[in-house]
């Protein structure tokens, strides 16, 4: 069984957002092409409380994009974004979200921000996802979405230590790159396991 995990298509990493994305919208028609050709589909959602521990807003002195040392390791402070029943954390129009067989919210956590759709990022919390795949018979995941150096990455490297055959659809991904952090994400997913493609 093959699913394809669409990673935090939302209104906030598109443009116009609060942490958009260059070229963000750009992906989701072909994502919803791609969507009949899965035995599953699976959406993720960023979801943070307002005041969410993530957010520079709430770090006296720190701008956003800064880094600060969290308990459970630095952690990039980003503008507000995805704050649970804004307009911003709901997922962009165009999405083919009646196609979603499960949606899994991540970041809820005020303490601990959730890049990955498995873990929180203390890499010990699970958001229940693996356990879904795996009751379901899943073995396999293609992934998309944004943002392809944090959340598509930290997913995509979580679910090949899970034991998970995932490919990462770089062409159907978008990238914030923050000093390097893109190369450095497409280093990581290989030496993981993950197999990067462009169609
Ligand atoms: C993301 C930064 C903060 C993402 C989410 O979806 O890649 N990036 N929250
Ligand atoms: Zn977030």
């Amino acid at each position: 069984m093959h699913a394809l995990v669409v990673i935090d298509v939302q209104n906030d990493f598109c443009p116009g957002g609060a942490l958009a994305v260059t070229g963000g919208d750009e992906i989701v028609a072909p994502i919803n092409a791609l969507m009949a050709d899965f035995d599953a589909v699976i959406l993720t959602q960023d979801w943070h409380p307002a005041g969410h521990s993530s957010f520079a807003s709430q770090h006296p002195g720190k701008a956003p994009m800064e880094m600060t040392e969290m308990p459970y390791g630095p952690q990039v402070l980003w503008p507000d974004h995805c704050v649970q029943g804004t307009d911003g954390a709901r997922f962009h129009p165009a999405l083919a979200t009646d196609r979603a067989d499960l949606i899994i919210r991540k970041g809820y956590n005020p303490a601990i921000d959730s890049y990955s759709a498995f873990f929180e990022n203390d890499h010990e919390t699970p958001t229940g996802l693996e356990g879904y795949l795996r009751s379901r018979g899943i073995d396999s995941l293609t992934m998309a979405g944004l943002a392809t150096d944090f959340c598509v990455n930290f997913s995509a490297v979580d679910a090949a230590g899970l034991g998970f055959a995932v490919t990462v659809r770089q062409d159907l991904c978008r990238a914030i790159d923050l000093g390097g952090s893109l190369d450095a994400a497409r280093d990581g997913m290989r030496q993981a396991g993950v197999t990067l493609t462009d169609h």
